[in-house]
């Protein structure tokens, strides 16, 4: 039996404008999807229970607005955070490319205690376009796999 101690984890959810961090957000917590493109203002979060052994944990998931003009509420949010999901769009370089960014500054904003071990779950979105056909992002499935722990069931 799951013990009731519940242990609070702080996600952040970082990418381009357009990756689908709101859509990946709401799948995972509301199993619902939405084809509409609304962008995301400032900052907000959903919670998420999920036992893992004889653990429970709420997931407190804050997903972020990727365009820079809507990133005015500022970066307060990112400290205390327990790990972040850094997304991109497989079939976008540029959004692979702009992770190193978004991991640098949320490091700097959060100051985690050790940067060095912080957790950082790597996220390839987009996969069903086109058929996969105009995917341009190849990585290493192994390295993907290793990165991803706590979305690893983003349609369950
Ligand atoms: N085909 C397809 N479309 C997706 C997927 N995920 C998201 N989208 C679409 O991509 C668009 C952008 O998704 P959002 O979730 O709003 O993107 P975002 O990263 O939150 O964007 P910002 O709030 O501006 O940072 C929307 O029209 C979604 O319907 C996916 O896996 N496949
Ligand atoms: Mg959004």
């Amino acid at each position: 039996m799951a013990s009731r101690r519940r242990t609070l984890l702080k996600v952040i959810i970082l990418g381009d404008s357009g990756v689908g961090k709101t859509s990946l957000m709401n799948q995972y917590v509301n199993k619902k999807f939405s084809n509409q493109y609304k962008a995301t203002i400032g900052a907000d979060f959903l919670t998420k229970e999920v036992q893992f052994e004889d653990r429970l944990f709420t997931l407190q998931i804050w997903d972020t607005a990727g365009q820079e003009r809507f990133q005015s509420l500022g970066v307060a949010f990112y400290r205390g955070a327990d790990c972040c999901v850094l997304v991109y769009d497989v079939n976008s370089m540029k959004s692979f490319d702009n992770l190193n960014n978004w991991r640098e500054e949320f490091l700097i904003q959060a100051s985690p205690s050790d940067p060095d071990n912080f957790p950082f779950v790597l996220l390839g979105n987009k996969v069903d376009v086109d058929g996969g056909n105009s995917r341009v992002v190849m990585i290493d499935i192994h390295f993907i796999a290793f990165s991803m722990n706590i979305f690893s069931g983003v349609d369950c």
